[in-house]
């Protein structure tokens, strides 16, 4: 006897990559949603300005990488553009409603995070989402069930263009547009553990306590994201972000396992694809397991880079960049102390 398992071809999770960052973002909720062993089909919608190693990593984890250029997706998108230039990004998202070949989707937003198989979620209806923490009688548009139709599309664009956004993103125009959502229909109010952000749990920790262990998605809300942060991968530990001095509202746990996930299995694919791309470039090995980011460092193809004097080589050194593999690799260390010993 053989056991079959059922692949659904014909629903899938949808996610946004708009830039590179948001690629690292959407690998790991890839990844999250394999590690749980989704039935479903994976798609990411990839901005034009998304650089083609990452793409390729994306290729390895999602069934499907569609690049979305809202400036070439029809007259209603360039009509609604044109009277809303400030909604680029939202119309990007808006796009997920074109992907007819499936007959329903669920899109995450590339800072959310999977802990738990949750393929139930296709058993909604469109629009079903969770309450949003800041305003709950709105539902927050990082996890949200949808029917693709190029009807409901153009009925968005149409929208957007005449009503905007009044929160100037995705959410403010979703909102108004399937503006019964927090009346009608319960079925739709997704439980808050579909999308727990992380404010909330600072701003209800009882019902953290008590509700947390449940939790099937994080959501990083805010504007410091996972991948702001830097990881030791030999001590297992999330350091400090680049961004911003203040206080992070985002759960240690959660932090590190997404880090745990990047350093696992999106790291090494970056790597791998950004090797391939390019044989010249500035490796920046660390060790200590210091992070390695490879998409916010472009390798550079031409020319290789100049050499520094010694005052420069010490500021990098003293800054962290230090260059294992050339200037300060161990063996010139060496020979450097070895002349002075001598
Ligand atoms: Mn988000």
């Amino acid at each position: 006897m053989s056991v079959f398992v059922f692949l659904q071809a014909d629903q899938a999770f949808v996610t946004l990559a708009t830039n590179d960052s948001y690629a690292k973002g959407a690998m790991v909720l890839g990844q999250s949603l394999r590690n749980h062993n989704t039935t479903k089909k994976l798609v990411v919608l990839v901005g034009p300005h998304v650089a083609e190693p990452c793409r390729d990593a994306l290729q390895s984890v999602f069934d499907e990488v569609r690049v979305v250029d809202v400036m070439d997706s029809g007259d209603t998108a360039h009509l609604a553009l044109m009277k809303r230039p400030d909604l680029g990004v939202t119309f990007t998202k808006l796009h997920c409603w074109t992907l007819t070949h499936y007959s329903k989707c669920v899109f995450m937003d590339a800072d959310t995070l999977v802990l738990s198989n949750i393929d139930e979620l296709f058993e909604r209806e469109e629009l079903s989402a969770a309450p949003d923490p800041g305003w709950p009688d709105c539902f927050n548009s990082g996890v949200f069930v949808f029917r693709p139709s190029n009807e409901t599309h153009e009925e968005l664009l149409t929208f957007c263009g005449e009503h905007g956004s009044f929160d100037g993103g995705d959410q403010g125009v979703l909102n108004s547009f399937f503006n019964t959502w927090a009346t009608a229909d319960i079925s739709k109010h997704l439980p808050f553990i579909y999308n727990l952000s992380s404010i909330a749990i600072y701003s209800y920790l009882p019902a953290f306590k008590q509700y947390g262990h449940d939790a099937k998605v994080v959501h990083f809300l805010g504007k410091v994201k996972p991948w702001n942060y830097s990881y030791d991968a030999q001590r297992g530990e999330v350091s400090g972000h680049s961004q911003s001095p203040d206080q992070s509202q985002l759960h240690p746990d959660y932090l590190l396992m997404w880090w745990q996930l990047y350093a696992k299995s999106v790291l090494p694919l970056l790597q791998k694809h950004t090797y391939k791309d390019s044989s010249n470039i500035t490796v920046e090995i660390l060790i200590n397991g210091a992070a390695f980011d490879v998409s916010e460092h472009p390798a550079p193809s031409h020319p290789p880079p100049q050499k520094a004097s010694s005052e420069e080589r010490k500021q990098r050194w003293e800054a962290g960049q230090i260059d294992y593999l050339g200037d300060d690799s161990f063996a010139n260390i060496e020979r450097k102390l070895d002349s002075f010993l001598k």
